[in-house]
């Protein structure tokens, strides 16, 4: 890694000055591997986020990518399809890059990307030697991070699995591969579970999957989704309401909580569709939507019924069963609610199908928790990866390599301990474990002063967004004046550290209200 001098302004800048003293206190033969592991941490800070689609085979990873980007992508279907690992990054020129496995790579043609990434019966051997894809797409939803689609696990032993587990570098058979092509691993993942939520041998695979070093494992950095909502429907008349209680009850549960942050409910496959909605699309929409709400609603019950001859509805049966296989009996429920209610156009279809498919609150999450995290998910990780190097060294060095291995972890834990954005990085992870047993009241405060309800200094004051500076400062100073003497004695299931914390967080937001009022006085 360069020497520097860094950048002492920015996080990042400090950060590589920190791993310039850590590399050179571990310029010694026996810390080979340490100093290996800093190189590698410091070419991947450089990195844009990479956030991998994870989950079981056929749980619809490929289509939620698809419906994250806004665009179909990735292959998607019934059979255990996807086979190559695919990462797709923002771009004005759409393009396709195969990377194989001895290191070549050649572009490709987009239209041909089924051909590179699902399995089928005449391309096995063309499978064999990729190692990934690389896909451009000009889709604004993707300018924070890059979607990195995975072939579904089945269990750690599962050839595929494997190849996945390679990828993000962290099976237990793999831990050393984080020293591995560092740019090809991901900083987040969202996981993707079945509405029954995790079975056991899924909690088990998730284990194995984010490793074994604790420190480089968070829930900070995993959300989790359950896809096919839909598919509640008609049992449940709200199946995102009745998702979100199941969700409730997933996240109370201290294994789930240990592994990801937060759970969100999404229809994919309707997000999907939304993505794609033609001229034709919308006019039978139109024709569905003037048939009687309630009997259009019992026709839709099953695919078999909407599609039969002898129902008195518009359009041929092979056309509605068509349109319930893209939108399913909820989701053409839904379409044709929205066009009632005056969507009109294809675009305002979309807008609010991606609302009710829960996929714009997911994207919400997505960019909220990874894209304006980025900086500080990247430094922890590396940290973290530098930290486990060393522990795992720890026990064979004697003497002066010891004194050098625990000078480098001091470095590192000094910086992780020192830097606000990291301390509140580290409060977030000791509230997603459970590891803090605060008040309801003093949690959600807490969340919001650090930045887990939004960045913006209203946001995370719980004011609505269009409160005046005066209000704003008034809020910041009576949260200052309540969390001090907190940082002098404690408080109900937290320590003092902690107080510190959100209180240096709010004086930091009045210092904020401060310079913005003098901005507004005098625009200079
Ligand atoms: N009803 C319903 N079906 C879905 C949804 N999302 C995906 N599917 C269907 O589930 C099947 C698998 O979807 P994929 O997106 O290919 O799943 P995957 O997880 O990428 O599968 P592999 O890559 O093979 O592991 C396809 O038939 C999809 O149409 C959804 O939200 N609702
Ligand atoms: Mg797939």
């Amino acid at each position: 890694m360069s020497a520097g001098p860094h950048d002492e302004s920015t996080l990042t800048g400090r950060f590589l000055t920190v791993l310039t003293e850590a590399e050179r206190a571990a310029d010694r033969p026996a810390l080979d591997p340490v100093r290996q592991t800093i190189g590698t941490g410091a070419a991947r800070l450089g990195t844009r986020m990479g956030v991998a689609v994870v989950g079981r085979v056929s749980q619809g990873k490929s289509t939620l990518v698809n419906a994250l980007i806004g665009e179909r992508l990735t292959p998607t279907g019934a059979l255990e399809l996807s086979y190559s690992i695919n990462r797709v990054r923002y771009g004005d020129a759409p393009s396709l890059t195969v990377h194989h496995r001895d290191g070549t790579s050649f572009p490709a043609d987009l239209d041909e990307l089924e051909r590179y990434a699902a399995r089928a019966t005449d391309n096995q051997e063309l499978l064999a030697a990729i190692d990934h894809l690389e896909v451009v797409c000009p889709s604004r939803h993707l300018t924070g991070f890059d979607l990195i689609d995975t072939a579904g696990l089945c269990s750690v032993r599962d050839g595929d699995s494997r190849r996945t587990l390679d990828f993000l570098s962290r099976s237990r058979e793999n831990v050393h591969a984080e020293t591995a092509a560092a740019s090809t691993q991901a900083d987040g993942l969202i996981v993707v579970m079945s509405r029954r939520g995790m079975a056991e041998t899924d909690t088990e695979m998730l284990d194995a999957f984010l490793g074994p070093d604790a420190v480089t494992r968070s829930p900070v950095t995993a959300v989790g989704v359950i896809t096919k909502v839909e598919e509640l429907w008609p049992k449940s008349p709200d199946p995102m309401a009745t998702a979100r209680e199941l969700i409730a009850r997933l996240t109370a549960r201290p294994a789930i909580r240990r592994l990801m942050f937060e759970v969100t409910p999404v229809c994919g496959l309707l997000a999907e569709t939304a993505t794609r909605l033609s001229v034709e699309d919308l006019k039978d929409l139109r024709a569905l939507a003037r048939v009687p709400p309630e009997r259009l609603r019992a026709d839709l019950l099953t695919a078999q019924v909407f599609s039969r001859a002898d129902r008195d509805l518009p359009l041929t049966p092979g056309r509605r069963a068509a349109l319930y296989e893209r939108f399913s009996g909820y989701g053409l429920l839904t379409a044709t609610g929205l066009v009632r209610e005056g969507a009109d156009t294809s675009s305002t279809l979309r807008a609010g199908l991606e609302d009710a498919s829960g996929i714009n609150a997911l994207r919400g999450t997505v960019n909220h928790h990874f894209a304006h995290r980025s900086e500080t998910i990247k430094i922890r990780m590396v940290a973290g990866m530098v930290i486990a190097s060393v522990r795992r060294l720890r026990h064979s060095l004697t003497g002066e390599d010891r004194f050098a291995a625990d000078a480098v972890e001091r470095l590192l834990t000094g910086f992780l301990t020192h830097e606000p954005a990291l301390r509140e990085l580290d409060l977030l992870h000791q509230i997603a474990t459970g590891q803090l047993a605060l008040t309801a009241d003093d949690q959600e405060q807490l969340l919001a002063l650090v930045g887990a309800r939004g960045r913006a200094v209203h946001a995370r004051l719980g004011l609505p967004p269009a409160t005046p500076l005066d209000e704003a400062r008034r809020r910041a100073l009576e949260l200052a004046e309540r969390w001090l003497p907190r940082t002098a004695l404690g408080f109900p299931g937290g320590n003092r550290a902690t107080a510190r914390i959100v209180h240096d967080r709010c004086q930091n937001l009045i210092a904020h209200i401060d310079a913005a009022r003098r901005h507004l006085e005098d625009p200079r």
